[in-house]
């Protein structure tokens, strides 16, 4: 049993965590930058420890002050959240050394998974549906045009690295090639800190579902259902939800047991999400792992009933999952909203400054993970997100009839927010009819406008 758990990283996830540890009754000891000094984390835990200046790489990013932190304070794990230092292999490896329980996957699956071409190559040929693409990094354009003259037009340039869609091109013909792929190279170097690029192709119209699963040392592995994450803009999702309105159960069932046998193959501990993409003929293609808690890990929990994050922690303490795949039941349809303080009028360029009217939606059926309040400033240094606002119901209307009076009940004064572009996404004839795809967004909400 852990009995101090540090928390690195910051805004809600870190207080999702501590809402985790104080369920079971483990100590918290929190991380933070100056500029996070006023932060609800930095209250709500039990002790607070300030590692840097506003920084990331002075502070959020900076492996030595966290494990001297941790080491300090006597903490026996550490939840690094999302982003940050979550996929970060040296970190987990620092932790491991330094005896510190990293609450996460080994380094060495996170390597692995963290390499997409390699977690391409390891699973290609062993029943899993790759998307057709590369076998290795494509390092000039003449390869690149040798892969293309096999698979086709249009393609995707994708950084080996990568995730999250930084280093991301969509390559439709030769012309395109020559202009995004040294941009898309240099990209991914300063992202990354590695140039490399592969290649796969490109599919239009086709849904971003993925599956979450937890793993236990024991080897049992269950999955949680699905998410659809097809509502993007520039690769960063803007809605979830669950379960998605296109699976039919045995599809939903094949999928899930593709998603459980990516896992094992890699003998996998912790929780994971599966990312498929599915096509309009209800294809389905495996395109990546990520190793760590995800945004949207609350759809998955309120249709589920189960706490994912308590569950990791519990994993990492070395307990065995207690429960069967059966006994894991999807029950009505949840959603949820990313509410970021940027302006969708200007391009959702970031909104930093002080809220200075700050009312919470509530009522049967919501949810709402937020670190803001009325009088807080938002520091321009880290990521817009202001709050997630997540419904539940019964059915879909339900859901989105929730969403939409949650919305409107939501006020948020100060700063500008993401609130009516959503507004407008639940009001949209397909989004309603579930009839949406990557695409979505850019084709038909952002159309007339400049993206
Ligand atoms: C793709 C794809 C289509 N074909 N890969 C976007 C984020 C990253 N995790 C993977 N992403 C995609 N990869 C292939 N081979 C479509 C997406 C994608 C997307 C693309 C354009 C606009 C919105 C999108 C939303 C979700 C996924």
């Amino acid at each position: 049993m852990f009995s101090k758990i540090l928390i690195a990283n910051r805004g809600e996830v870190a207080l999702r965590i501590i809402r985790a540890c104080k369920e079971l009754g483990i100590g918290t000891v929190v991380v933070f930058s100056k500029e996070d000094e006023h932060s609800l984390p930095v209250r709500f835990a039990d002790e607070a420890i300030c590692i840097g200046p506003r920084e990331p790489a002075e502070s959020y990013l900076n492996v030595p002050r966290i494990i001297s932190a941790a080491e300090v304070a006597g903490a026996d794990a550490i939840h690094p959240g999302y982003g940050f230092l979550a996929e970060n292999e040296q970190f987990a490896e620092v932790c491991r050394s330094s005896g510190v329980a990293f609450i996460g996957p080994d380094p060495e699956v996170i390597r692995k998974l963290g390499n997409k071409v390699e977690a391409r190559n390891i699973l290609a040929g062993k029943g899993i549906p790759v998307i057709p693409g590369s076998e290795e990094i494509v390092g000039d354009k003449s390869a690149a045009l040798k892969l293309i003259s096999r698979i086709g037009y249009p393609v995707i340039l994708k950084a080996a690295s990568g995730g999250g869609g930084r280093g991301m091109r969509i390559v439709r013909e030769k012309r395109d090639l020559n202009l995004f792929f040294d941009i898309a190279q240099q990209e991914a170097r300063t992202s990354f800190g590695n140039p490399d690029l592969y290649i796969e192709k490109y599919m239009e119209k086709a849904k971003h579902i993925e599956f979450q699963i937890l793993a236990d040392k024991s080897g049992n592995t269950l999955h949680f259902g699905e998410r659809d994450c097809s509502i993007q803009r520039r690769y960063q999702k803007l809605m979830e939800e669950s379960p998605s309105f296109v699976l039919s159960g045995s599809l939903r069932k094949k999928m899930a047991k593709i998603a459980v046998k990516v896992i094992k193959q890699l003998n996998y501990v912790g929780a994971g999400t599966v990312e498929f993409l599915l096509d309009e003929k209800m294809k389905f293609h495996f395109m990546e792992v990520n190793t760590r808690l995800q945004v949207e890990h609350p759809v998955t929990e309120m249709v589920t009933g189960r706490d994912l994050v308590k569950a990791q922690i519990k994993i990492a303490e070395g307990e065995d999952l207690d429960y069967t795949q059966e006994e894991i039941r999807i029950e009505g349809v949840s959603l949820e909203c990313r509410i970021n303080a940027e302006d969708p009028e200007k391009n959702f360029t970031p909104c930093p400054g002080k809220i200075v009217a700050f009312h919470l939606p509530g009522g049967p059926g919501i949810r709402v993970d937020t670190h803001v309040f009325s009088g807080y400033t938002i520091p321009p240094f880290y990521d817009s997100l202001l709050a997630k606002l997540i419904t539940w119901g019964r059915d879909r209307e339900e859901t989105i009839a929730r969403m939409r009076r949650a919305l409107e009940e939501f006020v948020i004064e100060g700063v500008k927010t993401t609130i009516p572009f959503h507004q407008r996404i639940i009001e949209n004839e397909h989004f309603k009819k579930g009839q949406f795809y990557t695409g979505f967004v850019e084709e038909e909400l952002m159309k007339g406008s400049e993206i």
